[in-house]
């Protein structure tokens, strides 16, 4: 899974970063400006838990990798120059940050601190940059039908008609409402507004005592329906906490009245608002994550794995987590009848444990 962060300027966007990265950051840069590229695991007890049953000679978790990118800013050139960056082509979903702390000492791009406006601001500029990239399109297609020629994939032109008026109407290209075939012919202009989008309220450390949700619904409620995921925390303090030993993180955490590290929470509503899930594969040789979309079949979670595993698919061994916790054994838990056989239509479940039997 990768996720990539945006927001006007100061927003505090390296910070966010470099907490949840423990600023792990190679970089490049465009438009002048830095982008950081990091990559976490991602936490999960259960296969902690996994690997102190197995002692494998490998242990692999899942892995997310986080792009923070350029400021969003008043535009000075052409729109649609955001989309084409290309350190954002593939990201799966956007975290977009918003200033809600108060410092002197941080200048604020509109001059004021009001995190429900900047949002407003931010996706009215990030639907204008998806619209200058439809448009640009359903011109060019446009000419060409006016000369007689027929549009050379008729799902592009439905769907970019659709889009278009869906951004003018200022929801996001994901609420378009378009088939799967449209979605995916226009999935290589890889629209801003087209993944999913992760609020992050950047606020002060004494907002951390007042209950989340009082801090994150003036943010939301400008947003139709469904209400996009939001949460609030302190990047800056966030960093800091990445930088301290556990123990003193602990402490720290104690004091503010945090009770999640910010990087366990961004990672379970990433989770969410992508609809994925994990499941586990284990061994003597190897205790590892995987993630797929939910609802994902038992070939489309071996073709995860590997492709040969999807195409040769003849069936899954699979054990729920907590069964085999509960028995302490593969063997205990096979004797109970808790190994279970599955064919092609089994819905990979979070926290299966899966064997995959295959020939090709
Ligand atoms: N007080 C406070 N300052 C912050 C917070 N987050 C970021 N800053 C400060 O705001 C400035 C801009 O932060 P930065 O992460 O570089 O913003 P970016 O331009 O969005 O990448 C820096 O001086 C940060 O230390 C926060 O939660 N509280
Ligand atoms: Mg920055």
């Amino acid at each position: 899974m990768k996720l990539g962060i945006l927001g006007p300027p100061q927003s505090g966007k390296t910070a966010l970063f470099t907490a949840l990265t423990r600023g792990a950051a190679e970089s490049g840069s465009a438009r002048g400006e830095r982008v950081h590229l990091g990559s976490v695991s991602v936490p999960d007890a259960r296969l902690e838990r996994l690997r102190d049953l197995y002692q494998p000679k490998k242990y692999t978790p899942a892995k997310v990798d986080y792009v923070d990118a350029p400021a969003v800013e008043k535009p000075r050139g052409e729109r649609g120059g955001l989309a084409a960056l290309s350190a954002l082509r593939d990201v799966d979903a956007f975290v977009l940050v918003v200033r809600a702390f108060e410092d002197p000492a941080v200048p604020h791009f509109l001059e004021s601190v009001d995190a429900p406006r900047d949002a407003s601001w931010l996706a009215g500029e990030l639907l204008l940059e998806d619209l200058a990239v439809v448009e640009r399109r359903l011109e060019r297609i446009e000419k060409a039908v006016k000369v007689g020629k027929k549009p050379e994939d008729p799902n592009e032109y439905e769907a970019l008609k659709k889009v278009t008026a869906c951004l003018e109407s200022e929801k996001p290209a994901l609420q378009a409402g378009l088939t799967a075939a449209q979605e995916r012919s226009i999935r290589g202009f890889q629209l801003l507004s087209g993944r999913p989008w992760i609020w992050v309220v950047n606020v002060d450390d004494a907002a951390l005592k007042t209950a989340e949700e009082a801090t994150v619904a003036p943010v939301r409620k400008r947003f139709p329906e469904p209400a996009p995921s939001a949460i609030a925390l302190s990047a800056k303090t966030e960093a800091e906490l990445a930088a301290l030993s556990e123990e003193d993180a602990r402490e720290f955490m104690g004091v503010l009245g945090i009770t999640e590290p910010g990087l366990t929470r961004m990672i379970r509503v990433s989770y969410d608002a992508l609809g994925l899930l994990s499941f586990f594969t284990v061994g003597p040789d190897e205790v590892r994550a995987w993630t797929v979309r939910r609802g994902a079949s038992a070939p489309e979670a071996a073709g995860a794995i590997h492709s040969d595993l999807e195409r040769g698919f003849i069936r899954a061994e699979v054990i729920a987590y907590d069964d085999l916790i509960r028995e302490g054994t593969m063997a205990k838990a096979r004797e109970r009848g808790l190994l279970r056989t599955e064919g092609r239509d089994y819905k990979v479940q979070d926290g299966d444990i899966v064997n995959i039997r295959f020939s090709v």
